[in-house]
């Protein structure tokens, strides 16, 4: 088996699996040999070898699926299976995926190349793959039952269609959905322009991921598949913070970022220290005159929306789903307040009895960080990441963008922390501090209360169980 490491050892060279010249008229006529990836790294981008020329993408926590040349069409072989994801170190979750991996390989093609995709069934029951938002024949279009009849395991279904349409595409089951796509199968595709588009413009880097979300119970490891909103593991390419990979680009680069949205709820993304544009969708480029500058952007469910900017300003810029809930990893729910109320000592006293009891910190959540509380195997922090000035207190779907003036052009290797310049770090204020002036008017448009309000009683109560649900 050709695992995807080989394939980058060398000068991107491919091997005989998947370069055309090398394989024999008996070989071509069988199926092209799956490559499978053992790794949950971003890869470097794969150079087309044959074919068209393009710009390849590179998929954040991914990588692209090598095919091979076939009489002038592109082949590639996906394998639906039962993987092995890590989401982040220290944890790795049962999922079903393809090639080896949650989600899937990208696939990349140019605008007018006819493309076969050999599909085959490893998992314990049927499957369908649907290509969302291409133009094609109603045949190919993967719905099961509807288009096509479902791939029984065991089997291997073609597609084949021309991809008429150059974009940012994604591709899923169309078959026991809901089970499928929980358990982390999904994939991205983009069809590149065969010319120079008036509406897509080249870029210095092309990234990509799909947002995707899991309902795992700390100290377990196969997805809760009725889940319908109430999700603990929010992911961007079935990886957490910190796990999922810095994006790593060269100051006055033009960047695009390619995200496409397979969870049940929305995702607003979120970039700092620049303003970018949405240039397009799954329904393709965005005209001119729609675009606006922007530094969050809905992606709702089903949607791709990918963004355009120049990273002109150097730092580590976080980039995040703007929802607090979906920057946490796993966590007991129904974790009552308890700001304000002191339970010193209480907590520490009862995880000694109740390993995953958790309390709410009584000054806020960032107690809860530092309290290292003994964790069930399996599982990460709810808010974890160590930054160069402490704990970044995060999960979930968040990464950093690194701007540099010294990253190489093609280089996209991580180049550790930003160096910054002196004075240009917020600081501790040291004089005294005078005290407050108040507000002349405070109160004086509101309405009077008749009677004072009583004062303020905390009621604590002991928290609900979590692990019964
Ligand atoms: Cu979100």
């Amino acid at each position: 088996m050709v695992s995807r490491r080989d394939l980058f050892r060398g000068a991107g060279a491919l091997t005989a699996a998947v370069s055309a010249a090398a394989v024999s008229r008996v070989a071509m006529a069988a199926l092209p040999e799956p490559v499978l990836q053992t790794k949950p790294d971003t890869m470097p981008p794969l150079l087309p070898e044959t074919g068209r020329p393009y710009n390849p993408v590179v998929t954040l926590n991914g990588w692209t699926l090598p095919w091979r040349m076939n009489q002038g069409v592109k082949e590639f072989h996906l394998v639906a299976e039962p993987v092995v994801r890590e989401l982040a170190p220290g944890m790795k979750a049962h999922l079903w995926g393809y090639n080896g991996q949650s989600p899937g390989p990208t696939i990349e093609v140019v605008e007018g190349d006819r493309v076969r995709i050999f599909v085959t069934n490893k998992l314990p029951e049927h499957t369908s793959i649907h290509w969302h938002g291409q133009r094609l024949p109603n045949g190919m279009d993967g719905v099961a039952g509807l288009n096509q009849k479902a791939i029984q395991p065991g089997k291997t279904f073609v597609y084949e269609f021309v991809a008429r349409r150059p974009g940012t595409f994604m591709y899923h089951p169309h078959a026991d959905e809901m089970t499928q796509m929980a358990m982390g199968m999904m994939g991205f595709w983009i069809t590149h322009p065969k010319n120079k588009h008036p509406l897509i413009d080249p870029v210095d880097r092309d990234f990509c991921f799909l947002l995707n979300a899991f309902d795992i119970d700390p100290g377990t490891a196969t997805p809760k598949i009725m889940t319908m909103l109430n999700f603990n593991l929010w992911c961007w390419n079935s990886r957490v913070f910190p796990g999922i990979d810095t994006l790593n680009v060269r100051k006055n680069d033009k960047v695009r970022i390619r995200v496409g949205n397979l969870t049940m709820t929305n995702h607003p993304i979120h970039l700092h220290g620049h303003e970018f544009l949405v240039t397009g969708t799954d329904g393709g480029p965005t005209p001119k005159s729609t675009r606006w500058y922007e530094v969050t952007t809905d992606v709702a469910v089903g949607q791709m929306r990918q963004i355009e900017f120049i990273a002109d300003e150097e730092g580590d810029w976080a980039f995040h789903c703007h929802k607090s809930h979906h920057t946490m990893n796993a966590m007991g729910h129904e974790v009552p307040t308890m700001i304000g109320v002191d339970h010193r000592g209480v907590a520490k006293q009862i995880t000694k009895l109740v390993p995953d009891y958790m309390v709410m910190g009584e000054r806020g959540m960032a107690d809860m960080a530092e309290m290292e509380m003994p964790l069930p195997d399996n599982t990460i922090p709810m808010m974890t990441g160590e930054g160069p000035f402490g704990g970044v207190e995060m999960g979930g779907m968040f990464s950093v963008v690194k701007v540099r003036k010294d990253q190489k052009p093609g280089d996209y290797s991580d180049p550790g922390w930003y160096r910054h310049p002196k004075g240009e770090v917020a600081f501790e204020w040291t004089g005294a501090l005078p005290e407050p002036a108040r507000f002349a008017a405070e109160g004086g448009q509101s309405m009077p209360r008749k009677v004072a309000a009583p004062p303020a009683e905390v009621n604590v109560r002991k928290p609900t169980g979590h692990s019964e649900h």
